[in-house]
């Protein structure tokens, strides 16, 4: 049935909606099963999308089609179409009246991601307008607050070294806090990786003290303070709960030290939630493992890794993973750097939207996978600043000297770039960085050809 005469208006001008503050827009990339018209399934997915469904029905009045979804844009060629949704159909919290990502995720990639008539659908950007914007809860904690912790200026404080506990699991508790202990020698910040927790051969409460030992040691041998971002993933809110305040008691005189990380894309926004409300002092990781199932560029269905991104600040993350923008080992490209614009600045354009965050606290981005000092650099030419969380897990255990030599050269790979030197003049006068080269041989190849013979290394 072809539904475009109700759920589309190509005659509405988009800086109409935006000006009008009522609509919640969104961009998709939208291919029609064969055989059907484009604006007819553009319309249907409006419809399955806000008050409709496949036929007409007797109870629609008035007030129902005054919160219809509208087309308001396609261009076929393209394969683009765009949706402008009243902001009336977003659940709000009976507790507070706030808004929720889960209802946004319901309503603009719900059941238009398995209809009959749809080839491909994938939502690319949205718009949310201020009275939308001011009902999120946004950022609590940002990365101000960990400069601040770690003596740093809280404008521009720059690059923040950080690994992943390598490897991914195996380890039991004591060689577990011995590895943390060795980064935290030379790095910041240290991170569970995304499915350590509690694992019979390395319960949370063994290992966790012990980890707060080393973070104890470490600092007390540096003068530097240390950060942890501790896992508190969990299908039960009470069992997230339960290890959050564990770890808060664990850590106490440095509970501030302590972020909590949650696996956000595979838990789901409840979960990311759940850590933004309970926990407002402690910054809140969102890691996004599993996002590229629809994220990848081969996805056709879902969103894309922007959205995701965009998504998760107005949930208050106050860090989620970006990608390495083509300098690490997961799929990205260097444009990738519009997502960390997005969530870590006031105004910023997306791939079809400006958006104005109207002083919503920033998210930083956080840079991970397949990182090491020899590939920072290029990436931070590529950003443009390095005021971001770095995690390398291989990059730091990779280091043929030890973790903590691996956290050095991370930082110097920041500070090389920082001062526009040359890396390979760099090298000459810093050990660490230079022993990158040797430690990472195909990528100093790759990256820095001819480094052997300038660094004078003949094995
Ligand atoms: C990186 C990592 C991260 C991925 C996540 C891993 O380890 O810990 O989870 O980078 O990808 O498990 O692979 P390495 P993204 O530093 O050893 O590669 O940040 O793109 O979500
Ligand atoms: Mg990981």
């Amino acid at each position: 049935m072809d539904q475009s005469n109700r759920y589309a208006d190509l005659s509405l001008k988009e800086e109409d909606l935006i000006k009008g503050d009522k609509h919640i827009l969104v961009a998709y990339h939208m291919q029609p099963m064969a055989g059907y018209g484009y604006l007819e399934v553009a319309a249907h997915i409006a419809a399955e999308s806000s008050t409709g469904t496949n036929v007409e029905v007797s109870t629609t009045d008035d007030f129902t089609k005054g919160v219809d979804a509208l087309v308001y844009f396609i261009d076929e060629a393209k394969g683009i179409m765009k949706v402008a949704y009243p902001n009336e159909l977003f659940d709000r919290n009976v507790t507070d009246g706030r808004a929720m990502i889960v209802s946004f995720l319901t309503l603009v990639v719900g059941n238009n991601q398995g209809m009959g008539d749809v080839k491909q659908l994938q939502m690319q950007d949205f718009y949310v307008p201020w009275s939308m914007l001011r009902l999120f809860d946004g950022p609590a904690i940002d990365i101000t607050d960990m400069w601040d912790i770690l003596g740093r200026p809280r404008v521009n404080g720059g690059y923040i070294s950080g690994t992943i506990i390598k490897p991914k699991l195996g380890l039991r508790p004591e060689p577990f806090a011995k590895a943390a202990y060795q980064f935290w020698l030379g790095g910041d910040f240290i991170k569970n990786d995304e499915p350590q927790g509690n694992q019979t051969f390395c319960p949370l409460k063994k290992v966790l003290p012990l980890v707060y030992d080393s973070m104890k040691r470490a600092m007390d041998e540096t003068g530097e303070a240390k950060l942890f971002s501790m896992n508190i993933t969990a299908d039960d809110h009470y069992e997230m709960l339960a290890r959050a305040d564990f770890a808060l008691e664990t850590f106490g005189p440095d509970a501030n030290k302590l972020a909590f990380l949650v696996d956000g894309y595979v838990g789901g926004p409840g979960m990311i939630t759940t850590a933004r409300r309970q926990y407002p002092k402690q910054y809140l990781h969102y890691h996004r493992a599993g996002h590229g199932a629809i994220t990848s560029p081969s996805a056709v269905r879902g969103y894309t890794a922007f959205c995701l991104a965009k998504m998760s600040r107005l949930q208050g993350a106050s860090g989620i993973h970006v990608g390495t923008m083509g300098f690490g080992k997961m799929e990205g490209g260097a444009d990738d750097r519009g997502i960390a614009y997005m969530i870590e600045r006031d105004s910023a354009t997306g791939p079809y939207y400006h958006q104005e965050w109207h002083g919503m606290k920033p998210t930083t981005p956080i840079i991970s996978g397949g990182m090491n000092a020899l590939r920072l650099p290029g990436f931070f030419e590529n950003l443009g600043h390095g005021n971001v969380i770095n995690t390398s897990g291989g990059g730091s255990y990779g280091h043929i000297d030890s973790p903590a030599a691996g956290a050095i050269s991370l930082r110097q790979s920041y500070e090389c770039w920082k001062s526009g030197a040359d890396p390979i003049e760099f090298a000459k006068e810093h050990k660490e960085f230079a022993r990158a080269f040797e430690s990472f041989p195909k990528d100093a190849d790759k990256i820095f050809p001819g480094w052997r013979e300038k660094l004078g290394v003949h094995k």
